[in-house]
């Protein structure tokens, strides 16, 4: 078991609990737990079954929950856990998952009304059931019914690191086949999309049947949907559905691009390939005389692009937006890599609600090879944060001019903040404090539901101010979960672009704010992005990979990213008001 399958069975349980309406303290004990768990450079399972002393050692981690981690590690599964499974059915866990609906009033639902599935709630929600529970009202249930389409609209899709973690182990467990001679994977999760709705593999093997046979064996298979000669999908305990496809190896190349898609970009491929009087499908490119199809190439994607007059393009690249023309143009971006990444620019510490230490991130992000950091601790207005006021912020800095001094230039921390944007606009600390640090970056925590105009008018205002660096996850959307706030997006651009100022590509795999599409436009209006970990522990950091991938989605090349210059570079664009 890894640690993240940990958290989510200590998830679970708190879940359980808090709809039971159990301990307040025990439930926050066993939430607290699985983040630490979640986060932990270490892994779990070895510690509970070789050191279970040390486990409760660890910051976050009380008695309770480090026998309970032994006894998942080694009977496999908690027994608290699966005696409350057996007295609420399952299905209510999906209830409790429902954005904006909480466990108290999941509780209230189900024991009043019954309602143990989505569509009972759906329909409970329809005919007005639900407002008239106590303290319900139709405002609740609406937010329930848009809850649920959210839901609904996110389906079983996952993030792109949860699919890359599940590939990763799909890889491992079949290359251990010795019949297979190459292995792909296809589609949405290739090409880098923030959620992935199904993985597809393929592979070229002399025996399908091996390989099939492997992937039915794969850990966490729940059952086989569908097995042909050469093709098969499997769906996994968590409901997420696998495909696999074994093709001769002379199509292996045209079947990874049929595979991997977009669906639009294949339009246009095919529609390129008719104009040229060839035929492209998931076997080949074919020239087609008299009705007899000659095969031209297939074997690797380079030969079917080149069949096409194309060079090969990028998978991030492939949604029929620009790329048929910068590949006609011979000017296809040379996207960013993580290797250009020199600095992290948001990160926070024990200050405020960080896991690790001012100096553990400091160690942490030398280890990881980066040249500079920027400390953004929470302003005092995000009080769930312990925000900094003037004082501690101040305290902080000081500390970090102590580190640099230390550094001798070897590598540098920046003096930064991540300043809260106030409800009814202004910034949360004055320009005087602000103007002492180095990278003060904006963003909004606080007031998400107010109208367009209000919220545009903040994030101009706080764009305008001469102390603010950037503005930290500019839409505020968490996918799957909440949709971004009101915003003129094209105001706020506008203002960016016209302040000199920086947007930030947050980097956390939940977030990924900006989009794509997004990051393609603050391409083409010359606006630098800055690709953020936003990292809350050391192993936090590591999210800055997922970054890189949305970034390259929206075409970005180390140019167009703030963080691939050096600081000194960087300054330049910064230019803070102290200098002026
Ligand atoms: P997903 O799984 O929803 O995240 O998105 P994809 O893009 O992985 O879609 P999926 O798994 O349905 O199919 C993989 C690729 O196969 C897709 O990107 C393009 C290709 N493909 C599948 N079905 C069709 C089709 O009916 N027409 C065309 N042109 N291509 C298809
Ligand atoms: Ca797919
Ligand atoms: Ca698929
Ligand atoms: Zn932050």
């Amino acid at each position: 078991m890894n640690n993240s399958q940990i958290a989510t069975e200590f998830e679970r349980l708190a879940d359980l609990l808090e709809f039971q309406g159990a301990n307040p303290f025990r439930i926050r004990a066993y939430r607290g737990g699985a983040r630490v768990i979640r986060d932990s450079a270490e892994d779990i399972a070895v510690l509970a079954r070789q050191d279970p002393g040390r486990l409760r050692q660890l910051d976050g981690i009380g008695k309770a929950v480090a026998e309970k981690c032994v006894d998942l590690v080694t009977t496999g599964e908690i027994p608290q856990l699966a005696e409350l499974l057996q007295e609420i059915p399952a299905s209510v866990l999906e209830i409790l998952r429902v954005p904006g609906l909480g466990a108290k009033r999941a509780a209230m639902i189900y024991q009043h009304l019954g309602v143990d599935t989505l569509d009972a709630l759906r329909l409970a929600c329809e005919s007005g059931q639900v407002r008239g529970l106590k303290g319900f009202g139709p405002k609740t249930e609406q937010t329930i019914l848009d809850g649920l389409s959210l839901a609904a609209a996110a389906g079983q899709r996952i993030y792109w690191a949860q699919a890359d973690e599940l590939a990763a182990a799909i890889r491992e467990h079949l290359s251990s086949c010795p019949s297979v001679t190459s292995l792909e994977l296809a589609g949405s999760y290739r090409r880098g999309k923030e959620t992935v709705g199904d993985l597809d593999i393929l592979v070229v093997s002399e025996s399908a049947d091996e390989v099939m046979d492997r992937l039915a064996a794969l850990a966490g298979c729940a059952s086989v949907l569908l097995r042909g000669e050469t093709k098969m999908s499997i769906r996994l305990d968590s409901g997420f559905q696998v495909d696999l496809r074994v093709v001769p190896a002379q199509s292996f190349g045209a079947a990874l691009q049929y595979f991997t898609g977009s669906k639009e970009h294949n339009v246009a491929v095919r529609e390129r390939a008719r104009q040229r009087g060839l035929k492209v499908n998931e076997w080949g490119v074919f020239q087609v005389v008299d009705g007899q199809e000659d095969y031209l190439a297939g074997a690797t994607e380079e030969e079917v692009y080149k069949a096409l007059g194309l060079p090969c393009i990028t998978p991030e690249l492939r949604e029929s937006r620009e790329e048929f023309k910068w590949a006609e143009a011979g000017a296809l971006p040379e996207l960013v890599e993580l290797c250009d990444i020199r600095g992290d620019l948001h990160m926070h510490t024990t200050a405020t609600d960080g896991k690790a230490s001012l100096e553990e991130m400091v160690s942490a992000a030398r280890a990881r090879g980066l040249e500079y950091i920027a400390i953004t601790d929470h302003s005092k207005r995000v009080t769930m944060a312990n925000g900094l006021d003037a004082a501690r912020l101040r305290q902080q800095w000081s500390e970090i001019d102590r580190i640099n001094r230390e550094l001798r230039g070897e590598f540098t921390v920046l003096k930064g903040l991540e300043c809260d944007i106030l409800e009814k606009g202004g910034l949360d600390l004055p320009d005087d404090v602000l103007a002492e640090g180095d990278w003060v970056l904006a963003s909004i925590h606080y007031g998400q539901k107010q109208s367009r105009a209000q919220i545009t008018e903040r994030l101009l205002e706080a764009v305008e101010n001469p102390c603010i660096a950037a503005i930290a996850h500019p839409t505020g959307r968490l996918l799957n979960r909440r949709a971004p706030y009101e915003l003129d997006v094209e105001a706020l651009f506008q203002a960016v672009r016209a302040y000199g100022k920086i947007l930030e590509l947050n980097a956390n795999p939940a977030r990924l704010d900006l989009n794509d599409v997004y990051c393609a436009a603050a391409r083409e209006q010359h606006i630098p992005i800055v690709i953020n970990s936003d990292a809350h522990s050391v192993a936090g950091l590591d999210v800055m990979r997922y970054g890189v991938v949305q970034a390259r989605r929206g075409g970005l090349t180390r140019n167009d990213v703030a963080n691939a210059r050096s600081w000194r570079e960087l300054q330049e664009i910064v230019s803070p008001a102290r200098d002026s």
